[in-house]
């Protein structure tokens, strides 16, 4: 039985994906169920579980996932209007696939604070 998370067949290409941004590093694609008219998930392409379990070896990746999430706003245009970054950590976090991945999330007005 195969423990690849989602993301991680997405990468391998196994699951079918079209970036929406790509570079060495990151890989960026719209999320399945979309909470906002933009809603694109970054992911690093070297894996890292969740920020609680990240290592100072991950440091330079994550610094590449905010960068990236920033093309993302520039490809989708969102850049001026704003947008949200999310990453949700652990079980109180909401996070449901434990590979890490940032949401950007924007084209509308969000409410503050999240449920
Ligand atoms: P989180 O709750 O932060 O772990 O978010 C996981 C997100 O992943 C959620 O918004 C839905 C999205 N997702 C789950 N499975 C797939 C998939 O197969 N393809 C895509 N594009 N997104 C997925």
């Amino acid at each position: 039985m195969s423990d690849k998370t989602i993301f991680e067949k997405i990468l391998s290409g196994e699951i079918p994906c079209k970036p929406v941004y790509e570079d060495e590093y990151t890989l960026a694609f719209n999320d399945i169920s979309p909470q906002a008219p933009v809603h694109v998930l970054v992911i690093p392409k070297n894996k890292i579980i969740n920020v609680s379990e990240s290592q100072e070896s991950d440091i330079e990746q994550m610094g590449r996932i905010l960068f990236a999430a920033k093309k993302v706003a520039e490809i989708t245009g969102i850049i001026k209007s704003g947008y949200r970054l999310v990453m949700n950590n652990g079980e109180n976090g909401g996070q449901t696939v434990y590979y890490m991945h940032c949401h950007v999330l924007g084209g509308r007005s969000l409410s503050w604070p999240p449920g």
